[in-house]
């Protein structure tokens, strides 16, 4: 795989291709997976990726856009097209791979991206004419010509230092498209939205700066701000409802901090994932809540500061995770916390530290789920002599994937599901929401009670 990665890079400054009147026609496919857990079941977020394919290409091509997570259906027949583009996760590849198959024996042409076929090159082609490396925007134009001069190549690829668009260049994805569906009542009220992209840190299990290269790029504020007033225009109304896509809203504080004070007044109500050492900060989360922020997703990962270095995550200081927690609460901003189990430092006790500190900390949306290695990461390299799991639509971090070193596999699933009751039993949800109003936070607790009521071992095998 990496002898072709390497060698394949494309010029970046070409001319832009004038598409013939005769326009082709494209299929934009947001594939389902077909994982037995709960990850594309209820209502679920627009695919910003797609749109963003589809922005980027109805410049020069027909297109036709469907979501199967919503209910809509891919047709058998593919003949009206010339180019089907399917967007792939480790958790949906086995669909994506089907239908490229079925597109293939029909003399499509089939294009994939997303973050599985950026991190399995080789493996994707076997389903595909051509595999997008990262994003569409970097090689857009060569990707173009080609499919119109019939020279399409395995792979698009950025080049790895000046290859990757700055982020100011990004058109601003049409929404329209996902709106097409009937069954667009299906997708959740929250828009979603990006301002940054791209990681210097390269974490050995993470997929992003592969994805989205090393070096961190931001929209700027006034775009995003644009942006969202378009989202206010269209739906007549202020009170609207975004979820950032961002890694981290905050890798670079200044940026943050601009955004934010950009979207005070704005009247919508927001929420990002952050890294949790600028919760810390009095002043930014005050400012997080003047903007809307209404909830930050926090990967706290650990309430053990064994495990915190054993996945070496700097960022978080156990020792601080209750200060970091009041501070967020106080602004009345929630926080859907990530806790990991699987990790070799986990023991029977890692169960009962995190309940307690959940409990006590009033976690709003605590959210379990097992270590997973992300193929194509150096952690899944490392792991795969004790991986278990090799169906890919169980990689969606709540399948069992190795024995961890001190507790043996059943002890293991049963103190993961043992947990995931208790945090959402009735009296837990009732301590943990107190005296919090009727709203979307009571709703997600409700749905994760009878979730969790039906959990069993099998489960997550
Ligand atoms: C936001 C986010 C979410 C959101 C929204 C997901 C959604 N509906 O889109 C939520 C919180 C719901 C979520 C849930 C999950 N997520 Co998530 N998520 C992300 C995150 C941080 C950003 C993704 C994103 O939207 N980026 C913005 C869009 C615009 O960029 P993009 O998707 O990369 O698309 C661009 C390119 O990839 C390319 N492209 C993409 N598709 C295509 C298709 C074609 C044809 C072409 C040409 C190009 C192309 O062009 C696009 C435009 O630039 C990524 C990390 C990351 N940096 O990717 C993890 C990530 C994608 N998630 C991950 C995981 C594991 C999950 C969950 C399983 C976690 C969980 N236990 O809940 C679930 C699964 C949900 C599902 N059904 O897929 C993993 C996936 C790993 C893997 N190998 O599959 C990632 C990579 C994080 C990680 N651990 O490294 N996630
Ligand atoms: S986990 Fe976070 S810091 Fe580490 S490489 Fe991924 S995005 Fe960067």
């Amino acid at each position: 795989m990496s002898s072709l990665i390497e060698s394949e890079t494309i010029e970046q400054t070409r001319t832009p291709f004038v598409a013939p009147t005769k326009r082709k026609k494209w299929l934009v496919v947001q594939p389902k997976s077909d994982t037995p857990l709960m990850v594309d079941s209820g209502k679920v977020s627009m695919p910003l990726n797609l749109m963003m394919v589809a922005t980027q290409a109805k410049n020069h091509f027909a297109i036709d856009f469907l979501d199967e997570r919503i209910g809509d259906t891919v047709p058998v027949d593919l003949s009206e097209y010339d180019v089907i583009a399917m967007t792939s996760r480790t958790l949906n590849a086995r669909r994506v791979y089907a239908l490229g198959d079925r597109a293939l024996a029909q003399g499509k042409q089939v294009i994939l991206g997303g973050v599985h076929p950026t991190m399995m090159v080789t493996e994707a082609l076997r389903h595909a004419t051509s595999v997008v490396f990262g994003e569409i925007e970097s090689i857009y134009d060569e990707l173009t010509q080609d499919i119109y001069e019939q020279t399409l190549k395995p792979l698009y690829k950025p080049e790895p230092t000046a290859g990757w668009k700055p982020l100011t260049e990004m058109a601003r994805p049409d929404f329209a498209f996902a709106r097409r569906s009937k069954h667009t009542k299906n997708y959740s009220e929250r828009l979603p939205l990006l301002a940054t992209k791209g990681c210097p840190v390269g974490c050995n299990f993470c997929c992003t700066p592969r994805i989205y290269g090393k070096t961190f790029r931001t929209r700027e504020s006034d775009q995003m701000i644009a942006e969202i007033k378009a989202h206010q225009d269209f739906a007549g109304r202020e009170n609207l409802r975004f979820s950032f896509m961002d890694d981290n809203i905050c890798f670079k504080p200044a940026y943050a901090e601009e955004l934010f004070n950009a979207l005070v007044g704005l009247g919508t109500k927001w929420n990002a994932n952050i890294s949790m050492n600028f919760l810390e900060k009095s002043g930014f989360v005050d400012l997080a809540a003047q903007a809307g922020c209404e909830m930050f997703n926090v990967g706290f990962e650990s309430v053990s500061p064994e495990t915190i270095k054993y996945v070496h995550k700097g960022s978080n200081r156990v020792a601080n995770y209750e200060e970091i927690v009041a501070n967020v609460h106080k602004r009345g901003i929630a926080i859907q916390g990530y806790f990991i189990f699987g990790f070799d430092t986990d023991t029977p006790s890692s169960f009962q530290h995190t309940f307690d500190f959940i409990m006590k900390n009033r976690i709003e949306f605590p959210v379990f789920t097992i270590a997973t290695p992300f193929p194509g990461t150096p952690w899944y390299e490392e792991m795969l002599p004790r991986i278990v799991q090799h169906d890919w639509n169980k990689y969606d971090t709540f399948h069992y994937m190795y024995e961890p070193e001190k507790l043996p596999k059943e002890q293991f699933l049963k103190n993961f599901i043992k947990i995931q009751r208790a945090i959402y039993s009735w009296p837990a949800i009732l301590q943990r929401l107190g005296p919090r109003k009727p709203d979307w936070v009571w709703l997600v607790n409700i749905a994760m009670h009878h979730f969790s009521q039906r959990l069993t071992v099998e489960t997550f095998l």
